[in-house]
């Protein structure tokens, strides 16, 4: 892992419905995120967040998507950006924002490798496409996108397509798939671990499995965390909540197996929404799971 890591705000919510998650990256940061890292030794800058503005919402009359021009927009600026950041030799770490900001995240980061693996931490996923959606949000298109599945205006952000490769994807959490999302799954044989694997196998295994996979065919892994891959009780300030997520001891231990083998080179951390949550459970969980992927440690 890189010594150097740079914090980028997303504070995009124009990927679906609910308010709130704007405030997913001050959330974070005053959920203690600089110091925490910084406790590491590592060198930690903070570059603000993107401007996103209040945009009018605009639903696109052929397609019904939600904002489709504005989250283009404002993702190709993410990716500019992240590819700088990468270009200068640091750690990009996003902070959403709502999970169609992986679709400027990964046009940033995926130039710059030949085999990016990724591994998607969700509930859901986020593979629609404007004909498969259930409800015009794009963030529940963004995976779809990076596979370079989808409306050609998200698919070609960053000015190439595709970023990422089926067989170099691993989602992890799965429990609410659409049906588009499982035939696409099936027919790209995308490995899925969903709550099942998870109960049956644990997550020391599906980690485990996980990295040994990513390791045989990718020259570099990003992550991607929704918040809402975990269980309403431990994230509870997600805009869609699913019952019966993964714990959040499971999600410390899958952080610090990941730290372990020093394979992630990018990360972002989505779908913080502080108007739903308690007391900044979700950002405070969040931030203690970025110390277990940057290596902390109790001993
Ligand atoms: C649903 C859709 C979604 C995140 C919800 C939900 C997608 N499959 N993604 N929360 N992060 O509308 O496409
Ligand atoms: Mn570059
Ligand atoms: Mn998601
Ligand atoms: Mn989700």
């Amino acid at each position: 892992m890189n010594k150097s890591i740079t914090i980028i705000g997303m504070p995009m919510d124009l990927g679906q419905m609910r308010r709130g998650v704007d405030m997913g990256p001050s959330a974070i940061r005053y959920a203690g995120i600089v110091e925490r890292l910084q406790g590491l030794n590592l060198e930690i800058h903070d570059r603000g967040d993107i401007q996103i503005g209040r945009p009018e919402v605009v639903i696109d009359p052929d397609t019904k998507m939600r904002n489709l021009e504005l989250v283009a927009e404002k993702s190709e600026i993410l990716a500019k950006v992240v590819d700088k950041v990468i270009e200068d030799e640091s750690f990009p770490l996003v902070f959403g924002g709502d999970h169609s900001i992986a679709i400027g995240t990964l046009a940033g980061v995926a130039r710059h490798y030949e085999n990016l693996g990724v591994i998607w931490y969700d509930a859901h996923g986020d593979l629609n496409t404007a004909e498969t959606s259930p409800s015009g949000n794009i963030h529940g298109m963004p995976l779809a996108a990076s596979l370079g599945i989808g409306h050609p205006v998200l698919t070609q952000i960053g000015g190439y397509s595709p970023k990422i490769k089926p067989e170099n994807l691993v989602i992890i959490g799965a429990r609410s798939l659409d049906v588009g999302e499982r035939k696409l799954i099936k027919e790209k044989g995308i490995k899925v671990y969903t709550m099942h694997e998870i109960d049956r196998l644990g997550m020391a295994k599906v980690i485990e499995e996980t990295i040994e996979y990513l390791k045989a065919r990718t020259d570099s892994v990003h992550l991607s965390l929704d918040l809402d891959g975990l269980d309403p009780t431990d994230a509870p300030g997600v805009g869609t909540p699913v019952l019966g997520g993964i714990s959040y001891r499971e999600s410390h231990l899958a952080m610090e197996m990941l730290a372990e083998t020093k394979m992630i080179t990018s990360a972002e951390f989505v779908e913080v929404n502080p108007i739903l949550d308690e007391r900044n459970k979700t950002a405070l969980a969040a931030v203690a799971l970025m110390g277990s992927l940057f290596g902390e440690k109790l001993l």
